[in-house]
């Protein structure tokens, strides 16, 4: 009486003869960065700097001298980022500015823009 055929030792055949059954699972990290997007702050003629100032303070958190440097640099240039935020952080931060601002009779406007590199 003859024994059986024994399983192969060693590493078993999975190339293309070999056809598996299952779940197909494709490996990704369990964690995944959200999606960022900017706040940028549009100039206009009327908004008085200090207003943005203040603004840039009060809402995103800047220092005196960094809420002057992006003022100035909206002031000149047209556009800027005030802060980079998943999209709900970003949302509230452009409505509290434009509730201030219209509030007190300016014009200020805020958008808001998916962020390229994430
Ligand atoms: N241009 C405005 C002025 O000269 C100042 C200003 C800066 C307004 C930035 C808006 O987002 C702004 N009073």
């Amino acid at each position: 009486m003859s024994t059986p055929p024994r399983p192969p030792k060693g590493p078993i055949d999975i190339g293309e003869d070999t056809p598996q059954t299952g779940i197909a699972v494709k490996t990704r990290a369990k964690t995944k960065k959200p999606a960022m997007y900017k706040v940028l702050m549009l100039n206009d003629d009327y908004t008085p700097m200090e207003f943005v100032v203040h603004v840039l303070k009060r809402f995103f958190g800047k220092s005196n001298q960094e809420a002057t440097r992006i003022m100035l640099h909206v002031h000149q240039k047209g556009v800027g980022v005030c802060g980079v935020y998943t999209y709900e952080v970003a949302e509230t931060k452009v409505n509290q500015t434009m509730d201030l601002a219209r509030q007190q009779q300016h014009p200020l406007q805020c958008t808001i823009e998916k962020d390229g590199d994430d």
